[in-house]
């Protein structure tokens, strides 16, 4: 075995790593590998373990012609989402994970899955990333270490944060860091947990090498240690996009907009405005289009930093008509995971919409539709969001952006109109709270089926959703500014089935209307709940909606809110005492307001 230090290229001068040198020998001892490698991030080393990739097939080589610097990866066919039964939030006292995540005491936990590491990386090679996530200088941003003997893990790792010696530096400086343990284990679904540990900044995962529960920075990190972290810190890791949108005088206005996985953020995120809106000069920056990490700043505002440094998008669906920006990002230097492939080697999945045909299925078979699709419906591309022509300077700023608006929003095909708006705060973390969605391909288990998902962060809290909401209830005090609350539903159907509202670019229609609302600029109508766009004030101008489309998405039915309501209430009560009073009296309110 060799280095258990880092080598001299990542030290800084006097560097004092001892608690990471010991850790790291600890984690070597038990997991025994051949050798151990750390990171820097280097154009070299990523060609090196690339080049070691291609030869053992677990990437393959796309056209270079189309695709330059691109490759895919097929993983194993039982490894291709998040599986949240397997992933545990380890607190001393279980009611501190809550109702909200599995829980195992931390010394069974460990115990558990030491069992599973010991001499796991026999034979194989233990990489060290030091990796920081948000910008390097932002004293928002947070540092991590993962140790994984995946070079697939240090490939997306790579793109998706800041790795190398940078974060080294920072992480001696600051003198603590996120520990993450990951191996593939034996890609056993039986031999398979995530587990966190947030008293002690503590990740170990192993028996997967997909994105949420191999890639430590993203949902393990940036999400449930984070937003544990957060809440003694004052500050709120959330599971959102943050887009900027600009108006023809300049003046931009910043959003967070939280949506379950698989449900559009990355699609918003890099929106192009329809037609008319782009002649009049409107313009959408991205910033992040999946964790948003905020904290009031000075001025009593909302400051928000993307975490993250790349994309790890749902492929499918994406086309030059849902998401050119992302397309244009994914034509080089992409990291593509279980999609299919054309007779010339070009990526390919279902929807997206070019005039190729797939030869190969994700699972690396003749592609037939009556087996399977040829892209797996989680399959994803892993990306810089350097390379998204849509991306803003803005996203590397250390202070973060103000946040003038925060979104809500879920999958509802019926009930939910197309946007209302929280009367005030305390409203606005009902609202939240009281989100459902049905479910997507991004977690294993049934697909469809409508769950309660507060604030988009059922599977990434990491603990109890009672004290969660008390937390975002205590930002509203003295001296905040904080940002007008809206919800959002762009997945309501007519009694065809089909989708009323065309979605996409026309979403800015909906966002225009919440930046005039922020600005005071147009009426809204009060409805128990919530503030409904007032007739005319939200542009539809050039779209063709049907009389259905026009009740459905602006009106509102108070016999199926009032049973919306009754079901929110015994949601909320599930969470016991802990569960804020202010929130069960809005509730209430709203309750007895409908009935
Ligand atoms: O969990 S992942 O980060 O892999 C994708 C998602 O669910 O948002
Ligand atoms: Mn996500």
């Amino acid at each position: 075995m060799n280095a258990v230090a880092p080598p001299a290229a990542l030290q800084t001068s006097g560097s004092q790593l001892a608690t990471l040198n010991d850790w790291v020998a600890r984690v070597a001892a038990l997991t025994k590998p051949a050798a151990i490698h750390w990171c820097t991030g280097s154009d070299a080393e990523n060609q090196t373990l690339v080049d070691q990739m291609l030869a053992d097939g677990s990437l393959i080589k796309l056209n270079q012609d189309t695709h330059p610097g691109s490759y895919l990866h097929r993983s194993n066919p039982e490894d291709v989402a998040r599986v949240e039964h397997l992933t545990f939030v380890c607190t001393p006292e279980r009611e501190d994970a809550g109702p909200n995540n599995h829980w195992m005491p931390p010394a069974e936990a460990h115990a558990k899955i030491d069992a599973l590491f010991d001499g796991c990386m026999a034979g194989r090679t233990l990489y060290v990333i030091p990796y920081c996530m948000g910008p390097i200088d932002s004293p928002l941003s947070r540092c991590g270490v993962e140790i994984t003997d995946s070079p697939y893990v240090v490939a997306n790792m790579r793109i998706m944060t800041r790795m190398g010696a940078p974060t080294l530096a920072r992480i001696e400086r600051e003198g603590h860091f996120v520990k993450g343990l990951h191996s593939t284990g034996e890609l056993d679904p039986n031999r398979r947990f995530i587990m966190h540990f947030p008293d002690e900044l503590t990740i170990k995962s192993y028996g997967s090498g997909y994105g949420g529960n191999a890639l430590l920075g993203k949902k393990c990190h940036a999400l449930r240690i984070a937003s544990y972290q957060a809440r003694s810190e004052g500050w709120l890791a959330e599971h959102m996009l943050i887009l900027g949108i600009t108006n023809p005088q300049g003046a931009t206005h910043y959003i967070a907009a939280a949506f379950p996985s698989a449900c559009g953020k990355t699609n918003l995120a890099m929106l192009i405005p329809p037609e008319g809106y782009l002649k009049d000069g409107w313009k959408i920056s991205t910033i992040g289009d999946d964790i948003c990490w905020m904290r009031p700043g000075a001025d009593g505002r909302l400051y928000a930093i993307n975490p993250e440094a790349g994309f790890f998008g749902v492929a499918p669906g994406t086309s030059k008509k849902s998401n050119p920006n992302a397309l244009a990002s994914i034509q080089t230097n992409t990291i593509f995971t279980n999609v299919g492939v054309t007779a010339d080697n070009q990526p390919w999945w279902e929807g997206i919409d070019n005039d190729q045909t797939p030869v190969t299925d994700w699972q690396g078979q003749p592609y037939d539709p009556a087996v399977r699709p040829a892209a797996h419906p989680n399959s994803r591309f892993t990306v810089s969001a350097k390379q998204c022509p849509s991306y803003s300077d803005m996203a590397e700023d250390p202070q973060g952006v103000p946040i003038s608006a925060i979104v809500f929003g879920g999958r509802r095909a019926s009930l939910v109109p197309l946007v209302f708006e929280a009367r005030d705060w305390t409203h606005g973390v009902l609202i939240g709270a009281a989100m459902g969605s049905e479910t997507t391909a991004a977690a294993t288990g049934a697909v469809g089926v409508m769950r309660r998902d507060p604030m988009a962060m059922k599977p990434f809290c990491g603990y109890n959703f009672a004290d969660y909401f008390s937390h975002w209830l205590s930002f509203d005090k003295d001296g905040a500014h904080l940002p007008k609350v809206f919800h959002v539903n762009w997945f309501r159907k007519g009694d065809d089935g089909k989708f009323l509202w065309p979605g996409f670019g026309d979403n800015l229609r909906v966002l225009e209307w919440m930046i005039n609302r922020v600005e005071g600029k147009v009426e809204a109508v009060s409805t128990p709940i919530g503030q409904l766009p007032a007739e005319g004030t939200l542009n539809l101008n050039g779209l063709s909606l049907s009389e259905e489309a026009h009740s459905k998405l602006f009106g509102f039915d108070p016999a199926g809110w009032q049973a919306e309501f009754a079901s929110i209430g015994d949601y909320l009560t599930e969470y016991g005492p802990r569960m804020p009073q202010a929130l069960l009296e809005e509730q209430q309110e709203i309750a007895q307001q409908l009935a």
